[in-house]
């Protein structure tokens, strides 16, 4: 066939002729259209090209039309978009209207789960084989997971489930020594140990239960050279896994599509939980992204020029909320050796790297186990550290548990830095951080604040650290404000007025309020003055503010980057109910009860009204002048 073997491929089915020389040719193709495609639109590069092999030979081997495929995670699943009827969005990447980044089940009938947090695919793929299992359908699951995730909790959960009630699940340990930076913890030591001491097993006992899975008539003799020739040297008794009940198998090279299919067909024989431990390099095929898969596991934009590649300029970094606060924590670790820093599994989109660097004896990286590293906290606060964990909102929600159990029920002085609180844009509605103010303002003892600017993070920072109780500090993905909007001292449960006027007021929560001030200027320039408050805290909210706010104008307007049910606007309504204030003053502006679909952070702002140009038009609105 000559070049050009993706043009006529629309779904897995026209892959079934092809030879193992034509699918490496594909890949090839297949790894050229990804990388242009994040060159345009930005995306998970690194884990994507190092799959190319492994999702031809798994569509190769299987016919997910009717068996079930899931990926962990689902960042990893480009080719798997393009090979299943979605070239043609898949061009518009994560942009609005065009592909998401992650697995749809609303694209296609080949993604079974909306998907983007770590660890899952093990649990859902076992509830489907089980579920397949009951209604005797003969239909396979298949779930692709990486080593990062698979020290999530969860995933050893249902490892430690599945060795027990059995199910045809067929687990892929894609193993590439990396999560987003190299994997953590004893686990990723013991695999790398996998790599280098081969350790070859008793295959009698596994070619028996082959046979025992074999369709009747199967001639014995095929069926036992086969087995034994393919995975001879594959079996692996002594891996921790097989004592847990799961049959293991690799590890198989991930690049060689001829081994690949081999080694997958050889697992389709078999009916019971097993593990292919399959060894891939991220970035395979793109150089760059190859020797630098950290930085090229979220890229932004690039272009290539005669082998140079650009990447759209990381300069504004240090103007980022992320920069920002893990700056302030810099300045108090100074100081104070008490405090401890923990990610999970993000030093880098935390920014917690420079603390590690700085302190690496008190910077902790526990993996892709937010609830671990939660209560790890509480622990360290126990013990007289000062705990500070950054964690991203959406991936909080995980150790939503920890943070009532173990820290807020204990009262323990736990800092939680909520970085990507709000609208993301591309990633969409599986990393929104849109909940977290609903998910801590109801945990007793919990103070939660949002900065407007640098001045308040600041001030936030001083009171958290030294703070008896937890605290959390929500900032989004986003830039501090240039100049900061009032020197005014931050304290626990105060607003600050940034600005008076008699037309109405503005009660924004943490970033929203630079939209709130430009808006004000503009409306001052027609002639409406705006009081702009500052509320600082979404708990405790600052009830005598928000009576004064209802009491000296016409209407207020509460303003937050936050699902609008049990936001800082309920809170807001529940301090003026229970002050006996009236409530049809205030009018709120939220992201709506929705799931938000991948665009750009600034589209999305507008879309929930939280832009300087839609606070104008709703003010305008409330004071009759629309
Ligand atoms: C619960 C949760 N925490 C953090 C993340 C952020 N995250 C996305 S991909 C990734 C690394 C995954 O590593 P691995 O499973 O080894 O897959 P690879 O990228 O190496 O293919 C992380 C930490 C997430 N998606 N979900």
């Amino acid at each position: 066939m000559p070049d050009g073997l993706l043009d006529p491929i629309h779904s897995p089915a026209d892959l079934r002729g092809m030879s193992a020389e034509d699918l490496v040719r594909l890949a090839r193709e297949i790894r050229t259209l990804i990388t242009k495609t994040v060159a345009a639109r930005g995306g998970h590069l690194a884990s994507n090209l190092g799959v190319v092999d492994l999702t031809l030979a798994l569509h190769r081997a299987f016919d997910f039309s009717r068996d079930h495929l899931i990926w962990d995670v689902g960042h990893q699943c480009y080719a798997h978009k393009i090979l299943t009827g979605r070239k043609a969005g898949f061009a518009n990447l994560r942009t609005a209207g065009g592909a998401s980044g992650f697995p749809n089940p609303a694209e296609s009938p080949y993604d079974l789960f909306r998907t983007g947090h770590a660890g899952t695919s093990l649990s859902t793929a076992l509830g489907l084989a089980l579920a397949e299992k009951a209604a005797g359908s003969g239909v396979r699951t298949v779930a692709v997971i990486g080593d990062g995730a698979l020290g999530a909790g969860m995933a050893l959960e249902a490892i430690n489930h599945a060795g027990e009630v059995g199910g045809d699940l067929l687990i892929i340990l894609n193993d590439n020594q990396m999560a987003i930076g190299p994997t953590v913890g004893g686990l990723a030591r013991y695999l790398t140990r996998m790599r280098t001491t081969a350790a070859y097993g008793n295959l009698k006992q596994d070619v028996h239960e082959v046979l025992d899975k074999l369709p009747l008539g199967e001639p014995l003799a095929r069926a036992i050279h086969a087995f034994k020739n393919t995975l001879k040297e594959a079996v692996i008794p002594d891996h921790v896994f097989e004592r847990w009940g799961l049959r293991c198998f690799g590890p198989v090279d991930g690049h060689h599509i001829g081994d690949l299919m081999e080694a997958i067909e050889e697992m389709k024989r078999l009916t019971v939980p097993r593990l292919l431990h399959v060894h891939t390099r991220k970035g395979c095929g793109f150089a760059p992204a190859a020797e630098e898969p950290a930085a090229w596991h979220s890229a932004k934009p690039f272009t290539e020029c005669n082998g140079q590649v650009v990447r759209e300029s990381e300069s504004d970094e240090q103007l980022t909320w992320t920069y920002a606060a893990v700056s302030e924590l810099l300045d108090h670790a100074k100081s104070d050796e008490r405090i401890v820093a923990i990610t999970a599994a993000m030093p880098d989109g935390t920014g917690l790297l420079r603390f590690g660097h700085r302190y690496p004896d008190r910077f902790f990286d526990v993996g892709i186990c937010e609830q671990h590293g939660v209560a790890m906290a509480a622990g360290l606060a126990r013990g007289g550290r000062r705990p500070v964990v950054a964690i991203y909102s959406t991936f909080l929600q995980r150790a939503y548990d920890q943070l009532f159990h173990e820290v807020a029920l204990q009262g323990l002085p736990v800092v939680v830095l909520i970085d990507r609180a709000g609208l993301v844009g591309a990633d969409g509605p599986t990393h929104q951080g849109l909940y977290d103010i609903a998910y801590l303002r109801h945990l007793p003892g919990f103070t939660l604040a949002a900065p407007a600017d640098r001045h308040e993070l600041a001030g936030m920072m001083d009171l958290a650290l030294a703070a008896t109780g937890p605290w959390a500090i929500r900032y989004p993905r986003d830039r501090v404000p240039p100049a900061d909007f009032s020197t005014q001292p931050v304290e626990v449960g105060r607003a600050a007025v940034l600005r008076r006027g008699k037309a109405g007021a503005i009660l924004g929560l943490g970033s929203v309020v630079a939209a709130a001030m430009a808006a004000a200027e503009t409306l001052a320039a027609e002639g409406l003055d705006l009081t702009v408050a500052s509320a600082r805290f979404a708990k405790p909210v600052d009830g005598p503010c928000v009576a004064s706010l209802v009491a000296e104008h016409p209407w207020v307007l509460v303003l937050e980057d936050h699902t609008a049910p049990g936001g800082f606007g309920s809170a807001v309504l529940e301090a003026a109910a229970e002050r006996g204030l009236d409530t049809r003053k205030i009018h709120r502006v939220a992201v709506p009860d929705e799931f938000i679909e991948h665009d750009t952070r600034g589209a999305q702002l507008a879309a929930a009204g939280l832009t300087a140009e839609k606070i104008v038009e709703r003010v305008r609105t409330l004071c009759g002048k629309a």
